[in-house]
């Protein structure tokens, strides 16, 4: 049985997609006040979508709306009809809860059976879970996913690593899912105790954060899997496992029978041309309970027009490659993380992990100090010359100088959730950039 409609094609796409586009916005416009505000605002009404193309005249959703209108943002549905919620924190403010009802636990489930599917995973599969239960959507999601697609769930969530291990032996785990935080301090665990023989781990699934290439390829290093997967979700649109990229591995293919992706500049919030970066801006066509039109995710990537020779007939977009909320000013430049760890990915001598700090100097003037960690089978060099050589390729390519510190191997913290990167020390607060 399989969960990818294979006999999908693109005219068979567009229709589910204008018939689901018209249905949300029929759907909203009635049953949600937050909805037909806005509409009514835009002077749009359900009726006037009659093609894909109108997608482009109705309004945008963003967080601050999710926020205001808390306890039950975007609620379409009455509350007999909700069957749970799931939350995210906001970096700041109130929580973005979302109701789901029944259907949408369903299609959540069924579109994340897809993901495990393209992994090229079987029923005899053993997926240990390593992400946190609750309020967040990215357990509970890897779980009902799991047990849709008939592989065997080991369900430990945000354990520590020693008894991730102990199960993962013990279990015969062929999967592991994870944030990429979690992932690399999985990797560094199991080679510490020289556990790879004992492993049967081939694959690996996570999500939740940006990683950098390096990263990827000390995990896979370390943990000699096949495949690393890239799975992406937000909790706004039903949590992990809007899509997932193959094992041809060109970019993410997402479900879009059940949401069109659009990428726009953020500026303009005009769609930018395939395979140009822009901020992701989401719409469902069969979520009931809160559903989204034209969600602002904030998150960059872009769309590829390609098809991929996998044979799935799904789009795809780019890895996720920051967010447009991510970036910083430091001395007049706008910087974003991931600029930084494209550049630290390229240096030899140096780890995956990284963080940011700026400051300000009693003169007022700002500074960027970047800590980097050796890598683990460096022998120890010249400090100073490594330092020089990142504070160099990153006064280069980025074209601000800084401090870098370089740290033994290890010594960043290492994290089961998102880890952070920036610390912004000036006017005296620390915020997660
Ligand atoms: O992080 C859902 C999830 C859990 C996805 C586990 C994958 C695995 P939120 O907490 O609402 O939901 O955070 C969503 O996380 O807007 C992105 O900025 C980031 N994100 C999620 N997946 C990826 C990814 C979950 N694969 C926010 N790559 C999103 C990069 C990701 N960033």
């Amino acid at each position: 049985m399989s969960f990818i409609p294979y006999d999908l094609n693109d005219d068979k796409l567009k229709k589910i997609q204008i018939e689901g586009l018209k249905w949300t916005v029929d759907h909203a416009y009635n049953n949600s006040l937050f909805y037909k505000n806005k509409l009514d605002d835009a002077g749009l009404r359900p009726e006037d979508i009659r093609s894909l193309k109108d997608i482009e005249h109705l309004p945008f959703t963003d967080k601050d709306d999710l926020q205001q209108e808390y306890p039950f943002p975007l609620r379409a549905v009455p509350f007999e009809d909700i069957v749970r919620i799931h939350a995210s924190s906001g970096t700041t403010g109130k929580r973005k809860v979302m109701c789901y009802t029944q259907k949408d636990i369903d299609v959540w489930a069924d579109i994340f059976a897809r993901c495990y599917e393209l992994a090229g995973l079987t029923r005899k599969d053993r997926v240990q879970i390593a992400v946190g239960y609750g309020l967040w959507t990215a357990g509970v999601g890897f779980q009902a996913g799991c047990e849709r697609f008939g592989a065997m769930a080991v369900p430990l969530g945000p354990a520590n690593a020693e008894m991730h291990c102990e199960m993962m032996v013990d279990m015969g785990t062929t999967v592991f899912c994870s944030t990429a935080s979690m992932a690399l301090l999985m990797a560094e665990e199991i080679h510490k105790h020289n556990l790879l023989s004992s492993i049967k781990v081939n694959k690996i699934i996570l999500g939740a954060e940006r990683h950098s290439i390096a990263m990827r390829a000390r995990i896979k290093e370390l943990m000699g899997v096949d495949h690393i997967f890239d799975i992406y979700g937000l909790t706004e649109l039903y949590g992990p496992g809007t899509g997932l990229d193959c094992s041809h591995h060109n970019g993410i293919h997402y479900w879009a029978d059940h949401f069109i992706f659009e990428v726009l500049d953020p500026k303009t919030l005009k769609p930018v041309p395939y395979g140009q970066q822009g901020e992701l801006v989401v719409t469902t066509l069969s979520k009931e309970g809160s559903p989204l039109i034209r969600y602002r995710t904030h998150d960059v990537t872009r769309l590829f027009d390609q098809k991929c020779s996998c044979g799935v007939p799904f789009p795809m977009h780019d890895r996720i490659l920051g967010r447009t909320d991510d970036m910083f000013i430091y001395r007049a430049v706008n910087i974003y993380p991931s600029q930084i760890d494209h550049v630290l990915s390229r240096i030899n001598g140096i780890g995956s992990e990284f963080q940011i700090h700026l400051k300000q100097r009693e003169s007022g003037r700002d500074m960027m100090i970047i800590k980097v960690e050796l890598g683990s089978d460096v022998v120890k060099e010249d400090n100073i010359n490594l330092a020089e050589r990142v504070a160099t390729e990153i006064r280069r390519k980025i074209l601000v100088r800084c401090r870098v510190e370089i740290l033994d191997h290890g010594d960043l913290p290492r994290t089961q959730r998102k880890s952070q990167r920036v610390f912004d020390h000036r006017n005296n607060s620390t915020t997660e950039a």
